[in-house]
C-alpha cells in the first residue's frame, strides 16, 4: 500500500510552499503538480527569499535557478534566467514539451516568453533595493555563512522570512512529495547566493545537486552553499545512501559527513543542509550547521516545522 501522500519543504517558509501543495495531494493529485504548485506559492510570496522578491547579483539584478523531477525521472531546469515570476513551471514546460532538460539565460528567458510566461520588469523589491545598497556600501564577494545558518527568529505560520537584520536566513526552497499513489516529485528553486557574482550558478538547478528523484528509492534536495553541494553530487549521494539501505536521516547526515571530510576546518565557514523523503513516506534531514528546518505536512494537511540535527 502506498505510504503517502505527504510533502516536505526546507526551511519554516516550507509552510507557505507545503499549503499550496496539500489541496493537490488530498484530492489523489500527482506529487508533480503538488510541487509545481508549491514553488508557484513561494516565488509569488514577495516576503520570501527565492523567486523575483530575492537578493540581486553583485550587479544589481535578480536571476533565478530551479528544477523540477518527476517520478519516470523527467526533469527541466533552468538557470541564470531573469524577468521570470515561475521558474519552476518554466523548467517543467521543458521537460514536458522539449528533447532538453537544461537551460540558462537569454536563451531560457527567450523560451519561457515563446511559452507565454510574461517578462517582469526587473525592478528589485523594497526590501532587496535596501539589502543590495546595503551591500553596496563594502561590497564584499563572500558567500556569508551568517544568511544561512542565522535561527529565524520569531516566525510564525506565513510570518515574512526577513530576519530583523534584513538577512533572509535562506535564499532556497526545495520540495518532494509522495502521492496517493505511491509516486514521488522534487523542486528547487532560488534567486542563488545574495551578491554572487553576474551569471553564477549553484546547485538548485543541477539535477543531482540542488535535487534529485528516484521513484524506486526516495528523493532529496538541498539549501547552502551551492558549490559545496555540486562537488559531492550532493542529492543523488542522498539517494544512493537511502538505496543502500540508510534511513533519509542517516542519509542526509552521511552526505552532510562527505562534504565536510573535505576540508573539516572550512566547514565551519558555511551551510548545507540536506532533507530526503523515502518511498515509504519516511523523512529526514542534516545540515552542517545548526539553523537548517524544514516543513513536513501529512495526514491532518498541518504544516509542523521541524528542527534538523546538524554536525557542529
Ligand atoms: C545556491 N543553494 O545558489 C543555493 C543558495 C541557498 O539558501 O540554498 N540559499 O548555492
Amino acid at each position: 500500500p502506498a505510504a503517502g501522500p505527504v510533502v516536505i519543504s526546507t526551511w519554516d517558509s516550507g509552510q507557505i510552499s507545503n499549503a499550496a501543495a496539500w489541496p493537490v495531494l488530498e484530492k489523489g493529485g500527482r506529487a508533480l503538480d503538488a510541487v509545481e504548485q508549491a514553488a508557484i506559492a513561494i516565488e509569488n510570496d514577495i516576503n520570501c527569499c527565492v523567486g523575483l522578491g530575492g537578493n540581486p547579483d553583485r550587479d544589481g539584478h535578480v536571476t533565478l535557478d530551479a528544477c523540477i523531477m518527476d517520478e519516470k525521472s523527467n526533469c527541466g531546469a533552468v538557470a541564470f534566467l531573469e524577468r521570470i515570476k515561475h521558474p519552476v513551471s518554466v523548467a517543467r514546460k521543458l521537460m514536458e514539451t522539449t528533447p532538453h532538460v537544461f537551460l540558462v539565460g537569454a536563451g531560457a528567458q527567450q523560451f519561457a516568453l515563446a511559452n507565454g510566461f510574461k517578462l517582469e520588469s526587473g525592478k528589485l523589491s523594497p526590501d532587496a533595493e535596501k539589502e543590495y545598497k546595503k551591500w553596496l556600501k563594502k561590497a564584499e564577494y563572500k558567500p556569508v555563512i551568517n544568511i544561512e545558518h542565522k535561527q529565524s527568529k520569531g516566525h510564525g505560520p506565513f510570518a515574512p522570512t526577513r530576519l530583523d537584520n534584513g538577512d533572509f536566513n535562506h535564499d532556497t526552497m526545495g520540495t518532494l512529495a509522495l502521492d496517493a499513489q505511491g509516486n514521488l516529485s522534487g523542486m528547487c528553486t532560488t534567486s542563488g547566493m545574495g551578491f554572487k557574482m553576474r551569471g553564477r550558478v549553484g546547485d538548485s538547478p543541477v539535477i543531482g545537486a540542488g535535487l534529485f528523484v528516484d521513484n524506486e528509492i526516495g528523493a532529496a534536495t538541498s539549501s547552502g552553499q551551492g558549490e559545496e553541494v555540486i562537488r559531492v553530487a550532493g542529492t543523488h549521494l542522498v539517494v544512493e545512501f537511502m538505496r543502500n539501505g540508510s534511513s533519509p536521516e542517516e542519509a542526509c547526515k552521511k552526505a552532510v559527513e562527505r562534504i565536510v571530510k573535505r576540508d573539516p576546518e572550512r566547514a565551519k565557514t558555511f551551510q548545507v543542509g540536506f532533507l530526503a523523503i523515502n518511498k515509504q513516506g519516511e523523512v529526514g534531514a542534516y545540515s552542517v550547521q545548526p539553523g537548517f528546518a524544514y516543513t513536513i505536512t501529512t495526514g491532518d494537511g498541518k504544516g509542523k516545522v521541524i528542527a534538523s540535527k546538524s554536525y557542529l
